[in-house]
């Protein structure tokens, strides 16, 4: 199927739901015969990039990382989607700056912290208010929200198959499927 390749790099807050809307797009890609691969926390965080922690200089660690190897797979001829908080600009630029022009998606995945906060699937925030996890993310760790993002997905406002069906025809409208 001819497509074209590039980084879909989903960026929000833990519980905003990044990971669960970039299955469903990957899923979509794959009913349509689209090559593409999602890179989240649960293959990278456990395997390639396991000696890092959640400093900020380990962030931006792993950011570049995952931005190297989702530039290879894009090479590749591969879409790749990736749902880390990745909660700095300038990390984000950085991926953005070592692929092609055009072949980067910034997809933010806004959803305000008190809903995040409410949903705490994992009981994360919960531990980082009592303080038993140190540099949580919106808590007592920052979260830049994207200067600007190619598009903005409302995961408090729609459900995930939502923003998953918007992620898809944004990527029609641009040709890239
Ligand atoms: C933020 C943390 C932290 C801290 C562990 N801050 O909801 P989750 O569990 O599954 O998603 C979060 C994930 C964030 O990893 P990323 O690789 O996406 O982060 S970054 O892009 O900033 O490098 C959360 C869990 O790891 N987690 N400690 N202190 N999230």
């Amino acid at each position: 199927n001819n497509h074209h390749s590039g980084v879909i790099w989903l960026t929000g807050l833990s519980g905003s739901g990044k990971s669960s809307i970039a299955n469903r797009v990957n899923q979509r890609l794959f009913e349509r015969g689209v090559q593409a691969f999602l890179l989240d926390g649960d293959n990278v965080r456990h395997g390639l990039n396991k000696d890092l922690t959640f400093t900020p200089e380990d962030r931006e660690e792993n950011i570049r990382r995952i931005g190297e190897v989702a530039k290879l797979f894009a090479e590749g001829g591969t879409i790749i989607l990736t749902a880390f908080i990745s909660p700095y600009q300038a990390d984000r630029d950085q991926v953005r700056h070592i692929l092609s022009t055009g072949d980067f998606v910034e997809v933010h995945v806004d959803c305000p912290i008190d809903e995040c906060e409410k949903r705490d699937p994992k009981g994360l925030y919960k531990k980082a208010r009592k303080g038993e996890i140190k540099g949580f993310t919106g808590v007592d760790a920052p979260y830049e929200k994207p200067d600007s993002p190619e598009i903005v997905l409302h995961s408090d406002r729609y459900d995930e198959e939502e923003c998953a069906r918007q992620l898809v025809s944004f990527l029609e409208s641009k040709g890239w499927i």
